[in-house]
């Protein structure tokens, strides 16, 4: 899709530009080669970032200008549902090869956000410029916070852009000369300005950024993210995100958004807010706002008077980021019930006040924990939670302390990842000095794989354990089945044998939910005789069933029993 605009002309306009954004795919194509990943699509939203500096220039580029969107996401999205993401390479070379040749742009910028997407970042700008010699400046958070690697590694990208890049672009669209421009703006550096030292140019009230302009975009593509399990397959859902703050004062270790978006808190006015959220419910048709602050509650007065807005404009939000646990009174949880949130996730990282407070360096306090989760629940919002395991100076004691904190709170559903350094990150810092990073391939720093290794810290046996808590509280405690809420847990394990067919406690917990609820006899047994298929031809979950047996229903006991006689 391109989009044309005419602007006012200025006593600083230049000729017309033309603009091609291209965003690398955030995932690794081996994880949809392989078997056990090839049910799970890459799930994401849409670019708002790249929506952001396109709305933003617009408005500001005195004379026309000429933008156009390729996402290699979208790309390999497609690839996965057709079967064919081998063949990735030669479909990329060829899509941005022709877009470059038709649309010949003068600027062509790359937007970055993960470590994940290096490994496609110098073939993509090598491609742009096989074509000739277009200008490649990249962005984001990857190029924000490894600037030097970007450049030294990737001899086809002229420009890098730290964090915030809506000045940065306008300023290399109206230029004369980019070498120059790249020298003596702030947050620019480039091939010939190395020992420059960049620092952010922020956006102080995101009230300047112009309404986006999806134009861009296809919001077919970006639909796919909510969590919402209200909508059946016939109820059509229309997701679209909004960000209507940015930064964060806090400085968690494994985070990366103060060196990409700073400490300082910026917002959009509340009536801002509700316009854009009118605007995309009216002529959009959005049903799901996801709303992807990273510290939407910082200011909680004026959290509460959006959620009146958006309790008055009908649509249903969830918040897929993690939500400050200290920010859930009474009050608000029933404002974000009576905002349609279904469920949020709590960002309590950690079970253990010691690494909370000395390894993480979050102001949370664990006994804040608990009546957020009543309150949410006395609301009917479920409450999911978002751990980190396998940070340096964690110890197993610690990972016990969480486990039980676990066990304990009766979350609706745990998330737990493994820590990764990821760049930009105070984390990614300390584990450069203390030589902890395992595997030096950025690529790999995903949160289900383990990559450091720290005194306490084994990444083998971290990653088994935080599956097998996963495993343990998810499912063998699942607090709900244990409280006798099966509507409550059911839609979470149907949830999981749709996405991992072969998920043996998938299966087993479905069974057991539908036979307490007395319903689906046939189903029953076909879920109860996949199980037992699953785990005869899997010896990982043979072993890990024998190891939880006490905690096994007697279903799965007989299960085992029968594929392993005792
Ligand atoms: C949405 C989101 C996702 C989506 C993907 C993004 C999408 N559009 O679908 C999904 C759900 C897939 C996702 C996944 C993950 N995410 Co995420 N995600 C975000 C989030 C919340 C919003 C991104 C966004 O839209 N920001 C708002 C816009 C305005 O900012 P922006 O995108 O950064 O763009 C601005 C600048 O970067 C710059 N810019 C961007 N591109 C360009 C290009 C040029 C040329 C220029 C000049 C400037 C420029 O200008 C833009 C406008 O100001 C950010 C947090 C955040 N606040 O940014 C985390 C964030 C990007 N995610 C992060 C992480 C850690 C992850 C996960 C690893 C989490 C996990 N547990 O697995 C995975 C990674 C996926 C992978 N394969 O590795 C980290 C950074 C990761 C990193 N450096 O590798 C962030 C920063 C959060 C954090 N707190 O640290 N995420
Ligand atoms: S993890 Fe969340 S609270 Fe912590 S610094 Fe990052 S954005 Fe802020």
């Amino acid at each position: 899709m391109e989009t044309i605009v005419h602007f006012r002309p200025s006593r600083d306009s230049v000729a017309s530009r033309r603009l091609l954004f291209v965003i690398p795919p955030y995932f690794q194509i081996e994880d949809f080669t392989s078997q056990d990943r090839t049910n799970v699509y890459p799930q994401f939203t849409i670019p708002y970032g790249v929506l952001s500096l396109d709305s933003y220039v617009k408005q500001e580029f005195a004379g026309e200008l000429f933008t156009k969107l390729v996402d290699f996401n979208v790309v390999l999205a497609k690839l996965v549902r057709d079967g064919s993401p081998s063949k990735w390479d030669q479909i990329f070379r060829n899509e941005i090869e022709t877009v470059v040749s038709e649309f010949k742009p003068d600027i062509v910028a790359i937007s970055a956000l993960f470590n994940s997407s290096f490994g496609y970042l110098e073939s993509l700008a090598s491609w742009v410029k096989s074509g000739g010699s277009t200008f490649v400046v990249a962005g984001g958070g990857l190029p924000s916070a490894a600037f030097d690697m970007v450049l030294d590694k990737c001899p086809s990208i002229d420009a890098v852009c730290k964090g915030e890049g809506e000045t940065a672009l306008l300023q290399l669209l109206r230029s004369e000369n980019l070498e120059r421009t790249v020298s003596s703006f702030p947050s620019l550096i480039g091939r010939n300005c190395k020992t420059k030292n960049p620092t952010h140019n922020f956006i102080e009230n995101l009230d300047d950024i112009p309404m986006l302009d999806y134009s861009l975009v296809g919001l077919d593509s970006y639909n796919s993210r909510s969590i919402d399990k209200r909508y059946s397959k016939d109820e059509s859902k229309r997701e679209m995100s909004i960000h209507t703050s940015r930064g964060c004062p806090f400085s968690c270790v494994f985070c990366s958004n103060p060196s990409l978006h700073g400490k300082q808190m910026r917002y959009m006015s509340v009536e801002r807010v509700k316009c854009e959220v009118k605007r995309m419910r009216d002529q959009f048709g959005m049903n799901v706002l996801l709303v992807e602050d990273d510290h939407f509650f910082s200011d909680r007065n004026r959290a509460k008077a959006i959620f009146r807005d958006l309790i008055e404009l009908g649509v249903r939000v969830e918040f897929p980021n993690g939500v400050l646990v200290s920010a859930i009174d009474d009050e608000t949880a029933q404002l974000m019930s009576s905002s349609g949130v279904s469920a949020v996730a709590l960002a309590v990282e950690s079970g253990s006040e010691y690494v909370l407070n000395k390894i993480i360096k979050k102001p949370l306090h664990l006994k804040k924990v608990q009546p957020a989760v009543d309150a949410l629940r006395k609301y009917g919002v479920k409450s999911h939670v978002f751990i980190v395991m396998g940070l340096p100076g964690e110890l197993d004691f610690h990972r016990e302390e969480t486990r039980n904190m676990l066990l304990r709170t009766g979350f609706d559903w745990a998330h737990i990842y493994c820590a990764i350094p990821i760049f930009g990150s105070r984390l990614y810092d300390i584990c450069v000095e203390n030589d902890y990073i395992s595997d030096s391939s950025s690529e790999n720093f995903v949160a289900t794989k383990s990559v450091i290794r720290a005194p306490g810290v084994n990444p083998d046996d971290l990653s088994k354990y935080v599956y097998e808590t996963q495993l343990l509280v998810n499912f063998l405690r699942n607090c709900n089945l244990e409280n006798n809420r099966e509507e409550s847990a059911l839609p979470y394990f149907q949830n999981v044998v749709e996405k991992y067919p072969d998920h043996v406690l998938g299966l087993t917990r479905t069974h057991i939910t539908l036979k307490r609820l007395n319903r689906d006899h046939d189903l029953q047994l076909s879920l109860l005789q996949r199980a037992k298929d699953a785990l005869i031809s899997s010896a990982d979950w043979q072993k890990f069933l024998t190891k939880f047996r006490k905690d096994l229903d007697l279903v799965e006991v007989s299960l085992l029993d029968e594929v392993i006689p005792q």
